[in-house]
Formats: C-alpha cells, sequence, structure tokens
C-alpha cells in the first residue's frame, strides 16, 4: 500500500517535471540536430549578474556574439590604447558556459574612430600606413582570443544595396582589396578561426550578387572564406521566404557555410527600406509607436507566423546553416526599441520584456517537437 502510495506520488512529479520542461523547451535542444541558436549579449549579461535575461541564455543558447564589446572603437579607442576588459569579460563567460564565441567585428565602415586613417595633424595617411593599422589590430585581437574565439565577422556591411563596394574610409584609403587583405590578417592570427564576410540585405538580388562577388574575390585569390552571415533584421513581410531560401542556397553552391547571425523581426511601422543601415534615423511620431501598451493579439499572432516560415526555411536549410543568432535576448534590451526611431516599443525576439517566452517561441519550437503519433 505504502509503496504504491510513494509510486502514485514519484509518478504525479515526473508528470509535472516533464510538463514543466515541455512549457519551455531549451531551444538549444530543440534544434540541436539542426544548428546552433544563439543571442548578442551585452555587458549587463555577462558581467556576472543574474537577472531573467541571464537565465533565458544558460538555458537556450549555445552561441554567443557580443552586440557591442568587440568593435573597433569599444576595444581600440585611441592609438596603441586597447581596452579589453568588456571582450575579456565576453570571453570569458563563453568559456565557462562551454558556448561557441563568435566575434563581431573587425573591419566595418561605423564605429571605427577617424585616427585610424589620419597622422597626428589629422591628415588621411598613406594607403600602407593604414594597412598596418589594420593588420595589427586584427593581430591584436584575433590573437588575443586565439583558441577561444571559433568564427570571427572579419568584414561587416562593405557592400551598398545596388551591390557596389559601400564608400567607406577603408576603401577610400587602402582600395578595393581592403576586403582580401583582412581576411589574410586574420587568417594569419588565427588559422583555426572560421572567417565570415556579414552583411543585411543579401536577400535583395543586387546586393546579394556584389556578396558574390566578394566571396569569389577571396577564393580565387586562394584566402580562407568559412562563410556568410545573414545578418536577418527582418520585417514581419519582407523578404520573402523565396528570397531567404535563394540567398541560402545561393552561397551554399560555393561552398560556404551560412549563418543567420542577426536575427530579429520589426512589428512596428518604419518608415525607410528597412534593413539596418544605422545611419537612418527618423523623428518619434506616435503613429510610428502604436504598441505602447502591448501588443494586439492578432500582430503577435502574425509575428508568431513569421517566425515559423522564416524557421520552416532554416530548418530546410540545416545541411549548410550552421547557426542562428538572435539580435538581443529579450524585447526589453532589443536595439530597435531605438532604431531607426528612438524610444518606441518594439517586440522583434522569442521573450517578451518580463523574460517569457511569446507565442513565436512556441511557433518555432513546434515546428520541430515531436507530436504524439
Ligand atoms: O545593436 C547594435 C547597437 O547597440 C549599436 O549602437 C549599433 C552601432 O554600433 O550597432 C548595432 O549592431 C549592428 C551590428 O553591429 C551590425 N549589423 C547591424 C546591427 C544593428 O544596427
Amino acid at each position: 500500500m505504502k509503496i504504491k502510495l510513494i509510486g502514485v506520488i514519484a509518478g504525479f512529479y515526473i508528470v509535472n517535471a516533464l510538463t514543466a520542461s515541455c512549457a519551455e523547451p531549451a531551444l538549444k535542444d530543440v534544434f540541436k540536430d539542426a544548428f546552433l541558436i544563439g543571442a548578442a549579449l551585452n555587458p549587463w549579461q555577462f558581467s556576472g549578474n543574474t537577472n531573467a535575461e541571464v537565465r533565458i541564455i544558460l538555458k537556450h543558447f549555445n552561441t554567443i556574439t557580443p552586440e557591442n564589446s568587440l568593435k573597433w572603437g569599444n576595444l581600440h579607442p585611441s592609438p596603441g590604447q586597447y581596452v579589453f576588459s568588456q571582450a575579456d569579460q565576453f570571453v570569458e563567460f563563453g568559456v565557462k558556459h562551454k558556448m561557441v564565441i563568435i566575434g563581431h567585428t573587425l573591419i566595418w565602415y561605423a564605429q571605427t574612430p577617424r585616427w585610424v586613417f589620419q597622422d597626428n595633424d589629422g591628415k588621411p595617411l598613406t594607403r600602407d600606413a593604414v594597412l598596418e593599422r589594420m593588420r595589427e589590430h586584427i593581430h591584436t585581437v584575433v590573437g588575443r582570443y586565439k583558441g577561444k574565439i571559433h568564427g570571427w565577422d572579419v568584414v561587416n556591411e562593405a557592400l551598398n544595396e545596388n551591390g557596389t563596394l559601400r564608400n567607406s574610409q577603408w576603401l577610400k584609403s587602402i582600395g578595393e582589396d581592403y576586403i582580401v587583405k583582412a581576411f589574410q590578417f586574420a587568417q594569419e592570427a588565427d588559422p583555426q578561426a572560421e572567417l565570415y564576410y556579414n552583411d543585411y540585405g543579401l536577400e535583395y538580388e543586387p546586393k546579394r550578387k556584389g556578396a558574390v562577388e566578394i566571396v569569389k574575390k577571396l577564393q580565387s585569390a586562394g584566402v580562407k572564406i568559412s562563410g556568410v552571415g545573414l545578418q536577418g533584421h527582418y520585417d514581419i513581410n519582407r523578404p520573402s521566404t523565396k528570397q531567404i531560401d535563394e540567398t541560402i542556397e545561393t552561397f551554399s553552391k560555393l561552398g560556404i557555410k551560412v549563418m543567420i547571425t542577426e536575427l530579429d523581426v520589426n512589428v512596428l511601422p518604419t518608415p525607410g527600406p528597412g534593413g539596418a543601415d544605422v545611419t537612418m534615423r527618423f523623428g518619434l511620431d506616435p503613429k510610428l509607436n502604436p504598441y505602447t501598451n502591448g501588443l494586439p493579439k492578432d500582430v503577435e499572432e502574425r509575428l508568431a507566423r513569421r517566425y515559423a516560415e522564416l524557421f520552416s526555411v532554416f530548418l530546410k536549410h540545416k545541411q549548410t546553416l550552421t547557426r542562428v543568432t538572435f539580435w538581443g535576448v529579450s524585447d526589453r534590451s532589443s536595439w530597435l526599441n531605438n532604431f531607426p526611431v528612438r524610444g518606441r516599443t518594439n517586440y522583434p525576439l522569442l521573450f517578451d520584456r518580463n523574460g517569457q517566452p511569446k507565442p513565436a517561441f512556441y511557433a518555432v519550437v513546434d515546428l520541430v517537437r515531436q507530436k504524439p503519433e
């Protein structure tokens, strides 16, 4: 009788435990046979605090990217001065929790101080002098985290929407081969690390062609390129799943990996072309900020359907796609609350402002969760 009772009680707890874990399965387990799943992190999440976002990170993600801590401006603000404290903490967090650590980013047109391209009198440096600064920076940063950082966004956002090279200070100072040089320096600094070209809007054909040219140039120069990062700053309607599908296919045919590196879905009415051009800014108009008191049910459902269609495409390409990283952890701290309009209430991720999984979370999980026979 007593034994029977213990059995019943144990059964009750097991069922409860199972229901609890089914209620919020870990994304990294759900997608373990498909791709790594990760998030971009900030200092308040990796510097030893515990909060709802840290709980989400430890439970759900097996790969991490620093949202800002490894950018040139943060790391190397003036000549000869490196500030590694944040980046070190980020890497230690990843090592401690056995996560795949991604380095973002070495060479970008934004967040790079003006001094990089100038001499002490503010005059433009020669090509060779800028190349030497680039080499020194890449060797120092990649070298410091050699063996710990698994892959680097070597060059970020080098393209215009029409597929030509962005007229960045890198292009102006060095010339078109700045991209090949950056990859060469990264390869020298850590021959084992994966090396990526990362951009947004590659789902649109003209820009995609530009990225294909970059990959082919690196390949024909015999320089390592391991993959292309599709940032995945998407809207509720665009780009289409067909465009995403074709894009993954195109890069996979070049024999490289593809990853979704900065995924989020904007649900707010937003002026401009979409995407992630950080120079784009608009004033705050209440019409552009309609959901300050919560997301209406129909929009919440639309977001869930959008996430489900996106992950269906990702799963279709699981042989090529090695990683899906969200640009943030919960809606509370997403950059989209402040871009391209400051001070809005946006809902772009799978976890809400209280760290709770949203309908979009379950929509994604249900694509792979075993259905009862
Ligand atoms: O999310 C990042 C935001 O906090 C920074 O202010 C901004 C400028 O450094 O960069 C954002 O991250 C960008 C990423 O580094 C590259 N792709 C677009 C991302 C969103 O703008």
